[in-house]
């Protein structure tokens, strides 16, 4: 049978009755891949697997838990939704909305939101604001906001948002018929590790699986409350979608990491486009920056020999690079340029092959 989306394909585990009406893009079942080209290139003796979640309907994980904020939204006759937004969650917001016909309603950080997110969020028919700050900033805003109006937040801190977003640990296990030693991902607002962690823990109390993994979060340099054990006022990374300083789901991240005895390090801007143009230079992945800071940070623990011989480490890239495609001439050539004559384009093409 074709996939359903993640409330029906987990309705078992999801906080959903008959009643609830569905609300979805059929996000979910995203593909899970081997990094056999990495492996050889790095010369490494670890399994590495990419969990490709910008394959997702708005191109990032968001959709697993929008599916499932927006259907209990309307379960609750809610008229229109609200979200702070480093970009990816107001496209999803933007778009479930859409599709159930309730108003959205997006505050996003002035100038630092990669220009597709921002479009999204226009062409799926949000309001959208922009706030001379930081994403800190907007969310404090919208808490607030949601205080006085009968307007449903959709950031993470609403709990369905996590729920959904869980769907993600069961596909990893269900895909790969075991469990990984390691699950790496980037962390900005902390929910979606909070989330993997919480399904993991399910699934094997339903005895889906045997084991846990151990939880790896990876935060930018110049954004890593999480590393720094204190918010950071003036967050900045090349990441927009992880400029974040003082993340909602701080407590829970910091439970997955000590539940499963992992670790939450911080990767540098320059780590994070190596390992960008990496994924998409050998194997294919176009994901966005921020998604590169789960293997950035592998590679990274790679080198202090923080893995044993074998192990296998599923990287969650959370996000497509098609959201932000200015970031790809940071670390690719422009194209060459050529008269519109075949001895010119052959000239070329002799220094290729
Ligand atoms: C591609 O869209 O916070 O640690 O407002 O877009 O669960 O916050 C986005 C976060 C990783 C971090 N990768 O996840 C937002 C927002 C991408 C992201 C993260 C985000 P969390």
């Amino acid at each position: 049978m074709a996939w359903q989306g993640v409330i029906e394909e987990y309705r078992d585990f999801l906080p959903v009755s008959d009643k609830t009406p569905i609300v979805t893009l059929k996000e979910g079942n995203t593909p899970i891949l081997r990094a056999e080209n990495l492996k050889k290139k790095l010369g490494i003796n670890i399994e590495i697997y990419f969990k490709f979640d910008g394959a997702n309907p708005t191109g990032s994980f968001k959709d697993r838990g929008m599916t499932l904020a927006l259907s209990k939204a309307i379960e609750a006759g809610s008229k229109a939704v609200i979200c702070a937004s480093t970009g990816n969650t107001s496209a999803s917001a933007s778009a479930y909305a859409a599709k159930a016909g309730i108003k959205a309603i997006v505050l996003i950080p002035e100038g630092k939101i990669a220009l597709g997110k921002l479009a999204q969020a226009l062409v799926f028919g949000a309001h959208v604001i922009q706030v001379k700050g930081n994403f800190d900033q907007a969310l404090n805003i919208v808490k607030a906001i949601v205080e006085k109006y009968p307007i449903t937040l959709v950031n993470s801190i609403n709990p369905f948002r996590l729920e959904g977003q869980k769907s993600a640990s069961y596909e990893v296990c269900d895909q790969l018929g075991f469990v990984p030693h390691y699950h790496a991902l980037p962390v900005g607002n902390a929910g979606n590790i909070t989330a993997y962690w919480k399904g993991y823990k399910e699934y094997k109390k339903a005895e889906k699986i045997t084991s846990l993994p151990i939880m790896l979060g990876f935060q930018a340099a110049g954004a890593a409350p999480l590393v720094q054990g204190k918010p950071v006022e003036k967050p900045e990374t090349i990441a927009t979608a992880i400029r974040i300083g003082n993340p909602a789901s701080w407590k829970g991240a910091i439970g997955a990491r000590d539940e499963s005895g992992g670790r939450i390090d911080s990767v540098t801007d320059s780590e994070i486009l190596n390992a960008y143009s990496l994924i998409a230079s050998i194997e294919g992945i176009f994901c966005e920056p921020a998604s590169a800071a789960s293997l950035a940070g592998v590679i990274k623990l790679y080198k202090e020999n923080y893995f044993k011989n074998g192990d296998s480490v599923v990287c969650t890239l959370t996000g497509s690079g098609l959201k932000d495609p200015d970031i790809v001439f940071k670390v690719s050539k422009e194209p060459l340029k050529v008269k519109a004559e075949t001895q010119a384009v052959e000239k070329v093409i002799e220094g290729i092959i």
